[in-house]
């Protein structure tokens, strides 16, 4: 079904990184949307033609659920819809307005394609249950489906709100997503007031926030990054729900205050930092990593206690978090102290010239990944019991 062979050429192509720096320096001076279009007609379908070539090499009983089928479709679309100005000139009269809007379409198209990848996976679950072997695949595949999507949605949006006539009246300094002064403690504290709206409505009240900033370079002015504030909001906003909503739990009961959730935001030579810590009653390591599994966290029903109402958590919310720190060569980390309460950090890289887009790459060795069945662990399982060599059969 995917046996366009332009799907083939394309992937062949590595996708082209793009330094947050770049994108300012091309966004700034006097912007030309010709060349964008000459970038981006070419840029557009190298990224999809890797991402898809990936997606073919998912399991069958993967590959084969309904979902999944929408979302290829929705991608060969695109695609085909894209190679349409493989050969159109930039001047020709309509080729730069039509590829505008062709790139607003292709936007849209694509909104669903997060819920639908995991209503693929729910449906994958309910026939087959849980496989170890086939939820690290998944891992795999969609951390790197997802990071492609987010680094093709950045590319769309750059130059549609450059060269879209709807100037940014709201943001006149913005160059299209990319907050240029970015000041970090106002996402921090915007974030937090749309998660103490949400919780307050779910618990009716949330913990306060206390904001502190540390800046190494000059120790009396606020901290400003140069990032796109929409990713900023999205990871923050995410870390909230899941502070708040573990604080409201664990004094559910109790008679006292809630604790403060606190945010520190730190600049230093490399990094931006920023710690949400909360009073929570944290989770033990054990469980760390399943709150960033795609498919432990797709709960085809989440198991809830009854009349309770999720404010986070079964969802993909953290797992994408983390991909968009990354997208940009930082990170984000979960640090937690069961019984007290969890840290999490948002890794940000302090230098514009030093985030890159980290996009994945289709080739051998993300072949091999798929293709390759899990080795047998070397590491010892715990035993119950001391081994006993009078049970033994070689006794
Ligand atoms: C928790 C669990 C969690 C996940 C992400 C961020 C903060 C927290 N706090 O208890």
């Amino acid at each position: 079904k995917n046996n366009n062979p332009k799907v083939e050429y394309y992937s062949r192509f590595s996708p082209s990184p793009l330094s947050i720096k770049q994108f300012l320096d091309f966004g700034r001076e006097n912007a030309c949307e010709k060349t964008s279009y000459m970038f981006l007609r070419k840029e557009l379908p190298v990224r999809l033609a890797n991402t898809m070539r990936e997606v073919n090499l998912l399991p069958d009983k993967l590959l084969s659920q309904p979902s999944i089928r929408l979302v290829q479709k929705w991608y060969m679309q695109s695609f085909v819809e894209l190679l349409d100005y493989e050969n159109r000139k930039p001047e020709d009269p309509h080729a730069l307005n039509d590829f505008l809007e062709l790139l607003i379409e292709i936007r849209n198209r694509h909104n669903d394609v997060v819920p639908t990848m995991a209503q693929g996976v729910i449906e994958f679950k309910e026939k087959f249950g849980f496989d170890p072997f086939v939820s690290s695949n998944i891992q795999y595949f969609l951390d790197r489906f997802y990071t492609n999507r987010i680094s093709f949605r950045m590319l769309i949006n750059q130059h549609t709100l450059l060269f879209g006539n709807d100037t940014n009246p709201a943001h006149p300094k913005h160059i299209g997503s990319i907050d240029p002064t970015c000041c970090v403690a106002e996402v921090v504290s915007d974030a937090y007031d749309t998660a103490k709206m949400l919780c307050e409505k779910y618990y009716l009240a949330a913990p306060e926030l206390h904001i502190e900033e540390f800046n190494m370079k000059s120790p009396r002015k606020s901290i400003q990054a140069v990032y796109v504030p929409s990713h900023l909001f999205h990871m923050l906003f995410e870390l909230f729900k899941n502070s708040m909503r573990a604080t409201v739990e664990l004094y559910e009961n109790s008679t006292e205050g809630l604790p403060a959730v606190k945010a520190k935001v730190t600049l230093g030579k490399e990094d931006l930092s920023i710690k949400i810590s909360d009073r929570g009653g944290g989770v033990p390591l054990r469980k760390i990593d399943r709150l960033f599994n795609y498919m432990y966290s797709t709960a085809p029903t989440p198991s809830l206690e009854p009349g309770a109402v999720p404010l986070a958590g079964f969802g993909y919310g953290l797992p994408i978090s983390r991909l968009y720190a990354r997208y940009f060569q930082g990170d984000l980390k979960l640090y937690s102290m069961e019984g007290v309460g969890t840290d999490a950090v948002i890794y940000l890289k302090a230098l514009s010239s030093e985030s890159f887009e980290r996009l994945p790459v289709f080739n051998k060795s993300a072949w091999r990944h798929y293709t390759t069945s899990p080795e047998a662990d070397d590491w010892s399982n715990p035993s119950k019991e001391p081994r006993d060599a009078s049970k033994s059969k070689y006794k």
